[in-house]
Formats: structure tokens, C-alpha cells, sequence
């Protein structure tokens, strides 16, 4: 099964369940699940699966998935971001590709990347809140004092019940790579702005990801019509397991249900495919769908 959040004028938020390949988005809102973070912490009360819960929810209306995947605008049905997560970490340099490009472009502190990558502790940091996350179609920011801002497409997990993994979805972890690159200590600065993190378009929960250790990931830039970078991964070559990496998140840190945890990026996008206003990135991992984004200067 696969949870997802829409939005219909008049009636704003709605909860939408889909089954196998169907396109078709059962509206499952209630007095009570009025967001898929209200359906995960219901399943943590009743220690009851998401599925069953969903399933006994009356359905309130039937929607085509195609038709909600357009640009968000308040006159039409449209997809929402699939949570509103009280936080997103991210996870850095865990595919060899990513330590071998940022060190290589990084002057002054050559092999801070490497020393990570094999490292026992991983590389965590705080990636951002729901109000600087956009949903699928919507913008992704450059922000105004970077000349070189990067999609970085990853695998994304969300935490149900402290260290629990309750299903998958797509992230671009947008970054301002000079700004990363002129200081580490400038990370926060180079990951953190408005439209720096784009989830969905829905979640799958664990029953639809048969192993999420062997996930192809492919990403897409388009520049005026015309798809100007391709790449892909595949989720078996991370470095570390995500229990490895939940564990060190958790580490005398209070996680709250619904926190998404964005893997690393194992796609290094040339410095040359640096995005640019009204580029449209798309990523798309199996089993879980394509997430497409257009991209805005802030
Ligand atoms: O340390 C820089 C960020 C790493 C990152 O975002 C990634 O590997 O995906
Ligand atoms: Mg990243």
C-alpha cells in the first residue's frame, strides 16, 4: 500500500491510500486521520499495521493519481507533500562516488569526505522542518547568494515508532554546493532554505518495497524541454544500513514519529548540470514513483 496527502478546494487536506499499480487514490480522511502523520501515530497507539488501519477507514471518494499530479494551485486537486515531518536529517557521503567528487572539488580540507565515508560514525545533519520541504510539482529553491545549487537525488525513510521504518519515498536534498564547498562549517547555510527539500510523491509503505537495498534511483534534469542530464544508482551500493544509520540519529536525540531520514546521494551531478530557474528535475525510484520538481531562483 501507499499513503499519500492531497489536496481538494473547499475541503483542503485529504488522506489517499493506492493499491499495486492502480491509479486509483482512495480518500480515507477522517475526523480522526486528517494527515498521514495522524494515521502513523494511530498505528503507534493501537500497535496496529497503517494498512489495517487504512483499510477500515470508509472511503470517502475515489481520485485519479494522474490527474492530482499536476503544479500545486489552490483552484485544483493536487498532491501534497506524503508527510509533514516534524524533521528531516540527512545523511551524507554514504555512496563512494559522493566522498570521491566532494573531496576532489573541495580545496583546503581535502579528505574530510573520505575520513566520513569510512568512518564508523556516519554523517548526520539536520536537513529541514515540513515549512521548508515542498511536495511534488512544486517549486525547489536556488537560494539567492549560491551560483551553484545541485539536485541531490536520494532514498528517503520515515520513522513511525522510535527507530521503526514504516515505508520509503523520494527526496531531492537540494544543496548550495559552493557554499558547502568554500567551509564545512558553512554546511547548515549550503543545506537549509526554503525549497531545499523536496519528499514524495507518496510514501510506500514496507509491504510494497520487497528489498529497499536494491532500489534503482534515476534522476532527469530538463532544460527547456530537453532532458540535459541523466543518472542513476542503485540503493545496494550504499555504504551504510539504515538501521546503522537511525541508530546514530537516535543517540540521545529525541526522534518524534513521522521524521524522515534522506540516505545520501550516490548520483554526483556535474558541476556543468549546476540547476538553473525553470529547470525541472525529476527522480524516480522503483516502487515508489517519480518525484518531479520545477526549479525557482529565491
Ligand atoms: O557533507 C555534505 C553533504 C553530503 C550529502 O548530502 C550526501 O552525501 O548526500
Ligand atoms: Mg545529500
Amino acid at each position: 500500500m501507499k499513503i499519500l496527502q492531497f489536496y481538494i478546494p473547499d475541503k483542503g487536506l485529504r488522506v489517499g491510500i493506492m493499491e499495486g499499480n492502480s491509479d486509483e487514490v482512495f480518500d480515507i480522511t477522517s475526523s480522526g486521520i486528517q494527515s498521514t502523520l495522524d494515521l502513523i501515530k494511530r498505528s503507534i497507539l493501537l500497535k496496529t499495521p497503517i494498512e489495517a488501519i487504512a483499510l477500515s477507514q470508509e472511503k470517502k471518494g475515489i481520485f485519479s493519481y494522474s490527474k492530482l499530479n499536476i503544479h500545486p494551485e489552490k483552484t485544483k486537486p493536487h498532491l501534497l507533500l506524503p508527510v509533514y515531518p516534524p524533521e528531516v536529517w540527512g545523511c551524507g557521503v554514504t555512496y563512494k562516488r559522493s566522498a570521491e567528487m566532494r573531496d576532489e572539488d573541495t580545496t583546503g580540507t581535502k579528505g574530510i569526505y573520505d575520513y566520513v565515508y569510512s568512518a564508523p560514525r556516519p554523517e548526520l545533519f539536520f536537513k529541514a522542518t515540513s515549512a521548508r520541504c515542498v511536495g511534488p510539482n512544486d517549486y525547489i529553491g536556488i537560494r539567492s547568494d549560491s551560483a551553484l545549487t545541485a539536485a541531490e537525488p536520494e532514498l528517503a525513510y520515515i520513522l513511525g515508532d522510535g527507530k521503526e521504518i514504516i515505508g520509503y519515498t523520494v527526496c531531492n536534498d537540494v544543496s548550495a554546493w559552493d557554499i558547502e564547498r568554500e567551509n564545512p562549517l558553512y554546511l547548515p547555510q549550503s543545506k537549509i532554505f526554503y525549497g531545499c527539500c523536496a519528499l514524495g510523491p507518496v510514501i510506500s509503505l514496507n509491504s510494497e518495497i520487497k528489498d529497499p537495498y536494491n532500489l534503482n534511483i534515476v534522476c532527469k534534469i530538463i532544460r527547456n524541454g530537453n532532458v540535459i542530464f541523466s543518472g542513476e544508482i542503485n540503493s545496494s551500493k550504499i555504504k551504510r544500513t539504515f538501521d546503522e544509520l537511525t541508530d546514530f540519529l537516535c543517540r540521545d536525540n529525541p526522534v518524534l514519529p513521522g521524521t524522515t531520514m534522506t540516505t545520501g546521494t550516490g548520483i554526483m551531478i556535474p558541476n556543468d548540470y549546476a540547476l538553473a530557474p525553470n529547470d525541472t528535475v525529476e527522480i524516480e525510484i522503483e516502487s515508489i514513483g517519480k518525484l518531479s520538481n520545477p526549479v525557482k531562483q529565491l
